[in-house]
């Protein structure tokens, strides 16, 4: 395991995190959602980052947080988190450390590590039962590198390494998840903050592996400008195309139902890495394809 875990700097507002000097892009949908979660665990995080656009934030030994920072290679961040969270427990059970000192741990990996290189990782940390939040910044692509295509890109997205439109499949991380039957998962997007703070209160309480799965908004990556951050991430709950949903005790809830359904045209029409769908000449059954995937989704559902 490569990293160092090093102190958060002190005194700072999380508000800061928004600010300049983060090294993330204007409008960064994952710093956006990251932002409330930080607001809603508290200080008392250690996160475990594997390496990608929010390693940005910390340039050693100082990250705008106030807890601890561990920084991991791409595919082993669950395992720097196990190795902490034994840490912890070990301060503990000699009298090291008082309960109220504790810490929430937290895996923060963007969707190129979680659905790629770190998921055997990470399979293995809900399989011992590692208590810990997982949260994945999902931008769709490995964004800290040019937005090259990853687990998590959408069929026809543009990506720096498939100019006509990725002919793979997004993978079903929630279901990925859900079948180690862990305590908790979670999907959230930082532009509908009420469903989101609900969900992380609920993880929080909770204790075992827990997924957070949050759709990133990328402007860079998605070609949008950066303004429009939030309008794509309510277009995407909207669409149905990020359902908001939770995981417990065995059983899936949605947790909005977007009634009537937004055209999934409306949401690929605002970002640049879908344009090929409607020039020079629109794409008719690619378009409709994408919309009766959707479609099957909540039909499935309901
Ligand atoms: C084994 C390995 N391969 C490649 C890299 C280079 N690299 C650093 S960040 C990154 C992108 C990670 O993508 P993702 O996990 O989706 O996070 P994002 O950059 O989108 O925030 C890559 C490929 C690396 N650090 N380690
Ligand atoms: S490339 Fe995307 S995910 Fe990375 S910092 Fe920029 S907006 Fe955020
Ligand atoms: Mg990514």
């Amino acid at each position: 395991m490569s990293g160092a875990v090093i102190g958060g700097m002190k005194d700072l507002p999380s508000a800061h995190l928004l600010g300049a000097g983060t090294g993330l892009c204007a409008g960064c949908g994952g710093m956006e959602a990251l932002h409330q979660i930080y607001d809603l665990l508290g200080p008392k995080t250690v996160f475990v980052n594997a390496a990608g656009c929010m390693t940005m934030l910390a340039s050693y030994p100082f990250t705008p947080f106030r807890g601890g920072w561990l920084y991991t290679a791409m595919a082993c961040a669950p395992a720097g988190a196990q190795g902490v969270r034994d840490a912890l427990d070990i301060l503990a059970a000699k009298g090291r450390m008082q309960a109220e000192e504790d810490m929430t741990v937290v895996v923060l990996a963007g969707d190129g590590s979680t659905y790629g290189m770190g998921l055997s990782a990470t399979s293995a940390a809900i399989e011992r039962g590692l208590d810990f939040i997982y949260l994945c910044y999902d931008n769709e692509g490995y964004g800290n590198t040019g937005q090259q295509s990853s687990g998590a890109t959408p069929h026809n997205a543009r990506t720096a390494d498939s100019a006509r439109g990725w002919s793979g499949a997004k993978k079903d991380l929630f279901a990925i998840w859900a079948a180690h039957r862990p305590a908790y998962c979670a999907t959230v997007v930082g532009a509908e903050p009420l469903d989101l703070a609900r969900k992380i209160q609920k993880a929080a309480a909770l204790k075992g592996p827990r997924l957070i799965h949050a759709l990133a908004p990328c402007p860079p990556g998605w070609d949008f400008e950066a303004q429009e951050m939030v309008d794509i991430g309510r277009l995407a709950v909207s669409t149905g195309v990020w359902p908001l949903k939770e995981y417990e005790n065995g059983r899936v809830t949605h947790t909005r139902t977007p009634k009537p359904r937004v055209p999934v045209e409306n949401y690929l029409r605002r970002q640049g890495r879908f344009a090929h769908l409607f020039a020079p000449e629109r794409r008719e059954a690619e378009i409709a394809r994408i919309q009766s995937e959707v479609d099957a989704y909540w039909a499935e559902i309901s």
